[in-house]
């Protein structure tokens, strides 16, 4: 088959990438053209993005991959992190910098909801975890504030389709990302009539929900004539960086496990169907709308994000350790020394982590530290142990046992962990690729202009052309025991 490239676009909480991917003879290879910082920004007290800023660099990555690439790009397709949107005016323009989802506006929002519609109901119609940084909570809060934004919002749209808005001129939600906004109803995906009544919330400014594979249209004229490059068609992929990365796992046969693991561990597995009943509400999983008519039941854990701001602390206290010189502290740190909830709401502002970890800590009756390797050896064990307790809660949902362990995304190269994981689940982890999302970007645009027949191809494409590395479990008895006590806590 012909050479045939796309660009990715891919935006995390902590930075964003412009990447080249061409597929020629079963292979993708990927290049990253650009990259840049990302992080929450303080206007007037609250946290913010710089959207200005980001699509300012998603404009020069695309004009950099068009001039890198061989012949003209075939698609671009955007994905980002879940949940935050922008407000666009009837004039067609951002109203104000969109919010940050860890923005302390949503304190307290869940409880307030719950009063309008019962926690039940809303995971019924949803299928959606319960954290208070859901759009649901957001919207909700900017109304319960008389948000005079809001009250002036033509169009509610979600972050990655925001980029693509502002480089192709259409509206639209992209149903993996509508659907973790906690807002659109699994049964139907269509924005959820119930909770906009209920919760009382303008379903009008909702865009309308798109598959992803959708050909979206051209850049237009002025942006195409700005970059200095050809008017693209932007492509619908999985706008959601997680369901982006889930098809970038190189699973294959149906007994794998995914964990996208960068600032946030999203751990699950591939479904065809959603599963919302009892026991996925207890245990909090999520059913995230994924590419080709999958879902993504998973679970969200606090992830890396407690190392970052970890690091971020130290830093400010005129420590600037690298996340290898961290790791390699804590890989000397002694074993068990103790364990947190990494889900713990306390952890979910930016901030002084180490004191916060040592007061959960203190509280919970175990020793604090001071010493940054102990620290942050804790830190990752007590994240392996939430994928054992997790893997097992998936088990017994689906009553398929679990044999590999994939594990993707920037957080690989903390081989620590991956071992922890490896050592607390007792199964057998595959790491790789690190873009995973970016891989999943290209490989849905390759699929919806008729380049892949599907997701097996994809998956397969992936095992081809990256390098994946292998952890067997070790001292599994050890940390069985371990985790026998964390959870009679
Ligand atoms: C990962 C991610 C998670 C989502 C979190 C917040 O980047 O998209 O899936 O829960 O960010 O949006």
């Amino acid at each position: 088959s012909e050479t045939a490239s796309y660009i990715a676009v891919d935006l995390g909480a902590e930075s964003g990438r412009v990447m080249l991917g061409t597929m020629a003879a079963g292979e993708l290879h990927l290049e990253e053209v650009h990259r840049f910082g990302n992080g929450p920004v303080e206007i007037e007290g609250s946290l913010r993005w710089d959207f200005d800023r980001l699509l300012s660099e998603v404009r020069t990555g695309i004009g950099l991959a068009a001039k890198t690439a061989a012949g003209t790009p075939l698609g671009i397709g955007v994905d980002t992190w879940g949940v935050d949107f922008g407000l666009i005016g009837d004039d067609g323009r951002l109203i104000e910098a969109p919010y940050h989802y860890r923005d302390s506006r949503t304190n307290g929002m869940m409880e307030k909801a719950f009063a309008l519609m019962s926690k039940r109901d809303i995971y019924q119609n949803t299928g959606i975890q319960f954290m208070q940084l859901n759009s649901l909570y957001q919207v909700l809060a900017m109304r319960l504030a008389d948000s005079a934004a809001l009250a002036r919002t033509g169009k509610l749209i979600f972050m990655a389709d925001l980029l693509s808005y502002f480089l192709c001129g259409q509206v639209f939600g992209e149903y993996t990302l509508a659907s973790t906004s906690q807002m659109m109803d699994m049964a139907t995906g269509r924005w959820s009539k119930a909770i906009f009544e209920k919760l009382g919330l303008p379903i009008e400014i909702m865009p309308e929900i798109v598959m992803p594979g959708t050909v979206v249209g051209p850049l237009t004229d002025d942006v195409a004539r700005e970059i200095g490059c050809p008017k693209i068609p932007v492509i619908a992929v999985g706008s959601h960086d997680t369901a982006s990365a889930v098809l970038g796992v190189p699973g294959t046969g149906g007994n794998w496990a995914y964990l996208s693991s960068g600032t946030w561990s999203l751990m699950g597995v591939e479904i065809p169907k959603a599963i919302i009943d009892d026991k996925t509400f207890e245990y909090g999983f999520t059913n995230e709308g994924g590419v080709q008519n999958t879902i993504r039941l998973l679970k969200n854990i606090m992830g890396l994000w407690l190392v970052q701001e970890c690091k971020r602390q130290w830093q400010r206290e005129g420590q600037d350790l690298s996340y290898g010189e961290l790791t390699d502290l804590a890989s000397k740190a002694e074993p068990f020394f103790g364990i947190i909830d990494c889900d713990c709401s306390d952890f979910l502002a930016p901030g002084d982590m180490p004191t916060r970890i040592n007061k959960h800590l203190a509280q919970t009756g175990q020793p604090t530290t001071d010493d940054k390797g102990q620290m942050v050896r804790l830190v990752l064990e007590s994240l392996a142990l939430k994928y054992r307790r997790t893997l097992e809660a998936i088990e017994d949902v689906t009553g398929d046992p679990i044999d590999v362990l994939h594990i993707v995304g920037g957080g690989i190269q903390n081989e620590l962990l991956c071992q922890f994981a490896a050592d607390a689940t007792g199964k057998r982890v595959v790491a790789g690729p690190i873009e995973a999302t970016a891989s999943g970007n290209v490989l849905m645009q390759a699929i919806a202009t008729g380049r892949l027949k599907g997701i097996d191809e994809a998956r397969e494409i992936v095992r081809h052309s990256f390098d994946l590395k292998e952890y067997r479990p070790q001292d599994t008895p050890a940390w069985t025991h371990r985790y026998e006590r964390f959870t009679k806590r």
